[in-house]
């Protein structure tokens, strides 16, 4: 009896310190979507993520109820070919951050449900390794005049 109350005692203990568990934190800033010609099927999306916990972020993927399909998409230049793949995860270290940008990493948003321009907010869901989905959006916003130039002008013509 002695023993069984000692255990009930030290259950709240024991829930405490389990909220207190590390946990990676990721925190996403600067969300915005390159405003797309008229008719255009493939958007890109650019943001800066970053780490705020202290253990380690994986970025599984992305969604979006405003498009038909929504990965993770990674630029390379090969033999002077831009080219895109899928990136399967995307690992951030505790404190580290990321830069989705043009010509790099960036979110492939396809098919939008509806036509979409510059001043939308498009909601985005982010999904971690560790079950979490983090829920923020996108700014439609036109191109920087600098940045009109990239991997993606090709895509608009398919
Ligand atoms: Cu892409």
């Amino acid at each position: 009896m002695r023993l069984l109350s000692t255990g009930f005692a030290a259950l709240p203990l024991l829930l405490a310190a389990g909220f207190a568990q590390a946990a990676g934190r990721l925190v996403v800033t600067d969300a915005w979507i390159r405003e797309p010609p008229p008719g255009a099927t493939m958007l890109a999306g650019y943001a800066t993520l970053k780490n705020d916990g202290d253990e380690a972020v994986s970025v599984l993927t992305v969604q979006s109820d405003a498009f038909r399909m929504a990965s993770l998409h990674e630029t390379v230049v090969a033999e002077g070919m831009s080219k895109m793949r899928e990136l399967h995860r995307l690992d951030l270290a505790p404190g580290a951050s990321v830069e989705l940008k043009p010509a790099g990493k960036h979110l492939m948003l396809m098919h939008p449900r509806s036509e979409v321009h510059a001043g939308d907010r498009v909601d985005v869901r982010f999904l971690l390794g560790d079950g979490q989905r983090v829920e923020t959006y996108f700014v439609v916003a036109a191109p920087a005049a600098e940045a009109a130039e990239d991997d993606h002008s090709h895509h608009h013509s398919h």
